[in-house]
């Protein structure tokens, strides 16, 4: 068994939201589970079944590419959680939950997206899932009533199995400024960044954007969840006094 970092996103993620985090993941790397099991060519798909009935569809290719796709059976040093999916679950990095992270996993099937199509499929939900570059302000956020001077505004940004090259903040529509970013765990986990704002009095809206490490920039259209996850940049209004 392996120990991982992972940042899980749930696709149902609107902008600046909190469902995303990032947990310590023991496991088999399901790599050497399908390569002892020699998946026929045509095998596209693994799907996961769980003990409540749901299902997920996972690219074969993706779980095979070398990446730490794990059967978890421990997180943050102890057993799963059974919220979490004890006694064991999937964990993909690059996809949202929906397409990968099967909990209470009792069954991994080859197959192929053709013949099966997974839980959220139809019910209007992409069969791909791959996670988009996002970022979210964490501090400060709206009704902060903060002091003009110096202002420490960070949060998170993620391209999981891409990783976060850059993060942006502008304020008030202003000139794009470089945040700093700590030291990320992998490309594989969210990274926190930071930047110094000299406030001044009034109201003020903070906006950030992520680059990943294939120079993709976070879009500025905004999108809704469905199909395939919500795409936009995070914003917070504050008032200086
Ligand atoms: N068995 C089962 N596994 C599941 C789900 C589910 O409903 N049933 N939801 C999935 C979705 S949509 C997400 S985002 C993740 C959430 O994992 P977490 O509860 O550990 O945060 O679990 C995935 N695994
Ligand atoms: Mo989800």
């Amino acid at each position: 068994m392996v120990e991982r970092y992972v940042t899980l996103a749930c696709v149902s993620n609107e902008v600046g939201g909190d469902l995303i985090g990032n947990a310590r993941w023991l496991g088999v790397p399901v790599k050497e589970l399908l390569d002892e099991a020699q998946p026929l060519d045509g095998a596209d798909q693994v799907v996961g079944r769980s003990a409540d009935g749901w299902t997920c569809g996972t690219p074969t290719a993706v779980l095979r590419d070398g990446r730490d796709a794990l059967l978890a059976v421990g997180m943050n040093g102890e057993p799963l959680p059974i919220q979490h999916g004890f006694p064991a679950r999937m964990v993909v990095p690059g996809l949202y939950g929906y397409v990968s992270a099967c909990k209470w996993v009792t069954e991994l099937e080859l197959t192929s997206f053709a013949d099966f199509d997974a839980y959220w499929v139809p019910r209007g939900w992409s069969p791909m899932g791959p996670i988009k570059t996002q970022s979210r302000i964490d501090a400060p956020r709206s009704r902060n009533n903060l002091t003009a001077g110096p202002v420490t505004v960070a949060g998170v940004a993620w391209a999981q199995h891409r990783g976060i090259r850059k993060v942006e903040v502008r304020v008030d529509g202003g000139p794009w400024q470089e945040a700093a970013l700590a030291r990320s765990v992998s490309v594989d986990t969210w990274v926190q960044w930071s930047w110094r704002w000299d406030a001044t009095e009034g109201r003020h809206r903070l906006q950030v954007r992520a680059t990943d490490t294939t120079g993709e920039v976070q879009p500025e259209q905004e999108r809704p969840p469905a199909p395939d996850g919500a795409t936009g940049w995070h914003s917070v209004d504050v008032e200086v006094g």
